[in-house]
């Protein structure tokens, strides 16, 4: 794709099949910022016409430039609206996804997806929900700020085959334990997953310490634990 700011989307040649091109990107985080979200839904568009998997272009295309959003409004460069016009773009553009996500090949299997108690941020659990739908699994998403006790009265009505949490920001690190604690306590082995930005800090400690409960570092190893599962379920006894 060329460098110039005003053309309609992206060039199908400059999208290979598993990566976002440098050029896209600026031209998608460029028109994010400017609020543009015909812009933004016709550079998906051209993703999907380049065969780019919808896995890669939430990790390299959304989730990246809502990493950079939040680096710009830390600096001041952009204001807290313009941050959440970008955040509300680009969970608009993944429900437009959504119906191209389903996998028409269901395995019965369930996931239950929250962000942890007190976590505002839910794009990255809503990835995550979406990564088992393409998977052929159903996806309870819960949002942001689930109470404890909500997601244990909807993990006792779903009889879910994982629950996977999510956590941003590092001090809500306590909800998180607390949660694992109290579904581990309440649902002898059932897997638990988590992930999270806010892993960068540490905080794997909190996770090692209950068997059963892993995390998980992309949505990429969330795809290979899903095909794993999938494997030693087939070859149990
Ligand atoms: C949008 C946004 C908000 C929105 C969220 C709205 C929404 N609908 O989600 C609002 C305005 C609510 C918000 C609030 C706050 N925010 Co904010 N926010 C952001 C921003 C710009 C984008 C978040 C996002 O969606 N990222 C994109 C997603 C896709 O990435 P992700 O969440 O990391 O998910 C990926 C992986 O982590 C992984 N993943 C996530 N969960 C899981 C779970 C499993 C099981 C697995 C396998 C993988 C996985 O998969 C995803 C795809 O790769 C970030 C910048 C950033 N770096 O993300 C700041 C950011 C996260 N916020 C930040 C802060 C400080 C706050 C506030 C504390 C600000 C304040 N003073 O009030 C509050 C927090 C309130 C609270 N109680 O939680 C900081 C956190 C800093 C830190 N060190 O922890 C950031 C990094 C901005 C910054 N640069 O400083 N925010």
């Amino acid at each position: 794709m060329g460098s110039s700011g005003d053309r309609m989307g992206a060039n199908h040649e400059s999208i290979d099949s598993n990566h976002v091109e440098l050029d896209t990107y600026a031209h998608y985080l460029k028109s994010l910022i400017a609020g543009n979200e015909l812009q933004c839904r016709s550079i998906v568009e051209e993703c999907i016409s380049a065969q780019l998997p919808i896995r890669v272009m939430y990790e390299q295309l959304l989730r990246r430039s809502l990493y950079e959003v939040g680096e710009l409004w830390e600096s001041n460069k952009i204001s807290i609206a313009t941050e959440k016009a970008a955040t509300a773009i680009t969970e608009g553009l993944m429900n437009y996804l959504f119906p191209r996500i389903i996998s028409p090949t269901r395995t019965q299997k369930k996931a239950v997806i929250a962000a942890v108690e007190n976590e505002a941020h839910q794009v990255g659990a809503r990835m995550v929900a979406d990564v088992f739908e393409m998977h052929g699994w159903d996806s309870f998403f819960l949002g942001a700020n689930t109470p404890t006790s909500q997601l244990v009265r909807l993990v006792k009505e779903k009889n879910p085959d994982v629950v996977a949490l999510s956590l941003i920001v590092h001090f809500h690190i306590e909800q998180l334990d607390q949660a694992i604690r109290t579904l581990t306590h309440e649902f002898d082995g059932l897997p638990v997953l988590v992930g999270g930005q806010a892993f960068r800090y540490g905080g794997k400690s909190v996770v090692n310490k209950y068997p059963g409960v892993s995390y998980v570092s992309s949505l990429e190893d969330l795809e290979s634990w899903i095909i794993e599962s999938a494997k030693s379920k087939l070859h149990a006894p």
